[in-house]
């Protein structure tokens, strides 16, 4: 299970183990190009948008959401809702190539079974960032959060449960793939400023699929 693997590359000195999370180095490399092209039919139907915080805050990170539920914030609070605020329609549904790897990598971590009915897409561009903060407006703490990176690297911060808890930090290059859950599901987490450069698919951006289970099992 998920406490005989380590988040972290043993062999990296900057990298050290938390329990029920693990970084799985490159496993969406491999379907990279069905991944981008899945994504760009989701932001045809649904493009990128920068949110507003309950206190009014925009956020410097774009989203966009596929599959039955989206993560939504505005002056109203932050929830999951089936429909696209901009839109009125339903989210895309998420493509199976999007459910598979996330299925897949959430097995490689210890955690079999994992069905999301969410996928909160981030774009960052350089400067964009994710203060500390914790996944909890899911209704189901049991199912982990696989969250793919795609295109430019980042500083991924990552905490214990208490936002005063060190932070462990963890670089993320394109097609890394982070699962936490267990006893790490509620952990504090971010991503620092995102640093200019050049991707050679994506160009000065970075993408990252976060897929969560939003609703307990009974009321999807
Ligand atoms: O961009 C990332 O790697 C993390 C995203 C995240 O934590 C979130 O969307 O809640
Ligand atoms: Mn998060």
């Amino acid at each position: 299970m998920y406490s005989q693997l380590s988040l972290f590359e043993p062999d990296r000195a900057d990298e050290l183990c938390v329990a029920g999370a693990v970084v799985l180095r490159g496993l969406a490399r491999s379907n990279e190009f069905a991944i981008l092209s899945a994504l760009q039919s989701i932001t045809q139907a649904a493009p990128f948008r920068h949110m507003v915080t309950p206190g009014g805050y925009r956020m410097s990170v774009a989203m966009t959401n596929c599959g039955s539920f989206g993560w939504v914030t505005d002056h109203k609070g932050y929830r999951y809702d089936a429909k696209d605020p901009d839109s009125g329609q339903p989210w895309p549904p998420m493509p199976k190539i999007f459910s598979s790897l996330a299925t897949a990598a959430a097995d490689k971590a210890g955690f079999p079974g994992f069905k999301p009915d969410t996928c909160l897409i981030n774009l960052y561009k350089p400067g964009a960032k994710l203060s500390l903060h914790q996944d909890k407006d899911e209704l189901d703490f049991s199912a982990p959060i696989v969250s793919v990176s795609l295109g430019l690297q980042a500083t991924f911060l990552f905490g214990g449960l208490r936002r005063s808890d060190f932070v462990h930090k963890v670089l993320l290059t394109h097609g890394d793939i982070v699962v936490w859950g267990g006893p790490a599901r509620l952990a504090y987490h971010g991503i620092m400023p995102v640093k200019n450069g050049e991707h050679p698919l994506l160009g000065a951006t970075r993408i990252n699929l976060t897929f969560r289970k939003a609703k307990g099992e009974t009321i999807v």
